[in-house]
């Protein structure tokens, strides 16, 4: 094999690979640990993140009215509350804007969008 081609051939499967990263960031899941409600302050699961396994009737203030896309990985079974309602007050008051049922992932909602204030989890939407 001359130089040439060799470099040709390693250019080439460095495209390939790149390819293959490319693919696998888009395919994969947004980054919640399993178990957990996320939210991001940006859409498409970007910017600063937070996570509650439990219920919280008040937002910390830097996400509070900022949250921009959504993730329930909570777990699913008979008689666990697996889904997710956002409030757009505080002690889960106001209106609700949004409920993720289990394992959905929402990376923007025009009618949610920095609205949220509390949340718990629920057994319906
Ligand atoms: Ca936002």
């Amino acid at each position: 094999m001359t130089k040439s081609r060799l470099f040709h051939t390693v250019a080439a499967l460095l495209l390939l690979f790149t390819g293959a990263l490319t693919t696998a960031g888009t395919a994969s899941a947004a980054d919640c640990p399993s178990g957990e409600f996320c939210v991001w302050e940006n859409a498409d699961f970007s910017g600063q993140r937070a996570n509650w396994s439990g219920d919280d009737g008040w937002w910390e203030s830097w996400i509070a009215d900022a949250d921009s896309s959504w993730a329930n990985h909570g777990i699913s079974g008979p008689g666990i509350k697996d889904h997710v309602k956002v409030y757009s007050s505080a002690g889960q008051g106001g209106q609700m804007t949004i409920c993720l049922t289990p394992g959905q992932e929402v990376g923007y909602n025009g009618v949610a969008n920095d609205r949220g204030d509390s949340h718990t989890w629920a057994m319906r939407c």
